[in-house]
Parts: C-alpha cells; structure tokens; sequence
C-alpha cells in the first residue's frame, strides 16, 4: 500500500509568500494529477505560532538566512512564515484538496522548527504520522512539496528511518537552495530512498 505525502504546498511557500520557494507552482499541475494515482493522499502544514523562534523577527539584531545556536542545535534564521491562521498559512486554493485524508500539521513549538511532517528537529515529538500511515498498511510513502531541501528531504529522512519504502519525486519538488537540492538528493540515495519522476509512477 502506498500513500502519497503533499509537503507544506502553502501560500507562504508559493510566489508572492513571505518564504517562496523559486518556481514552487511549477509543482501544483503536477501534484495535483499525481494524486488521482494514489488511494491515501496525506498532507503536512507547516503552523507557527507569532513569535516562533526560527524567525528572525524573534531575535534582536539578526538577519534573515543567518544561522544561529537555537538550544544547541543550528537554525536557520526565517522571514516570518506560515502563522496559524492567517492568508499565508493556507493550502493553496490551486491544490486540489478533495482528496485529502488527513492534514498534520507541525511547527507548533515556539521553542523548536519542525521540517519533517514526522518529528520535530530534535526528535522530541512525534506528529503521529508515522503511526497514521502504518495503521492505514501504508508500506511505501510518495513525496512531493516544498521545500524540496528542507520540508520534503527532512521528511524523506524521517520516512526512511521509520522503515518506510520512501520515493522523492524529483519533479514535483521545488528547492530554496540549488546546492541544498543536490545534497538532499545525494544523502536520500546513499541512505536506501529513490528519486523517480512523476511519469515514471503508473497506479
Ligand atoms: C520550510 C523552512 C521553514 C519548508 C518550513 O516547508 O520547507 N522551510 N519552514
Ligand atoms: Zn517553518
């Protein structure tokens, strides 16, 4: 059984987002015919609280993209993104939602940033994703969404070490760093995931 997993495709990461991701709606035609292949269409949300601290607003004299120590674990430095309940925090209208069956959302934690749908940074909770998929006989997870070098290879990490079969479809991810790209795709491979494109994927 496989399960297709839509990454965090939300207004913030889209042209004109506080955080957009280069050609991110590139993916949206693509992700949205993938999903008539699959019989779980699953999504993750990224849903922070005002304040979070992977902003840099939340840090007196720091830049945007700066890295910082964040309880002893780096952190990239954000724009403001995704705040619960706003325009920007929103699924995209273009995304075909009607066949979603789940929404988990991730990032809540002021005090820790959240790129896996499955864990947080530190491993200290889990969304209940990994149990969701497995109780639904889910042996084989499809990935698609942005960002592909944080959000989507983050969970492809945590995918494969839940023991999951992980499939990375490389045209139906967008990137914020090119360079950050190659290494996620590079790091996934080494560890056992598959990089496919979206027509090579038949139901
Ligand atoms: C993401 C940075 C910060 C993502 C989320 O969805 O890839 N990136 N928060
Ligand atoms: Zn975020």
């Amino acid at each position: 059984m496989r399960a297709l997993l839509l990454i965090d495709i939300q207004n913030d990461f889209l042209p004109g987002g506080a955080l957009a991701v280069p050609e991110g709606n590139a993916i949206l035609p693509v992700v949205n015919k993938l999903q008539e292949q699959f019989d779980l269409v699953v999504a993750t949300q990224d849903w922070h609280p005002p304040q979070h601290k992977s902003f840099a607003s939340s840090h007196a004299g720091k830049n945007v993209f700066e890295v910082i120590d964040l309880n002893g674990m780096p952190q990239v430095l954000w724009p403001d993104h995704c705040i619960q309940g706003t325009a920007g925090a929103e699924l995209s209208a273009e995304l075909a939602q009607n066949r979603i069956e789940a929404i988990f959302r991730k990032g809540t934690n002021p005090e820790i940033d959240s790129y896996s749908g499955f864990y947080d940074n530190g491993h200290l909770k889990s969304t209940g994703l990994a149990d969701y998929l497995r109780g639904k006989g889910v042996t084989e997870v499809y990935l698609v969404g942005l960002a592909a070098d944080y959000c989507v290879y983050f969970s492809a990490l945590d995918a494969l070490q839940e023991l999951f079969e992980v499939y990375y479809l490389e045209d139906a991810v967008r990137a914020i760093n090119g360079d950050g790209f190659e290494k996620a795709k590079a790091d996934l491979l080494a560890k056992g995931g598959h990089i496919i494109q979206s027509h090579n994927l038949h139901a």
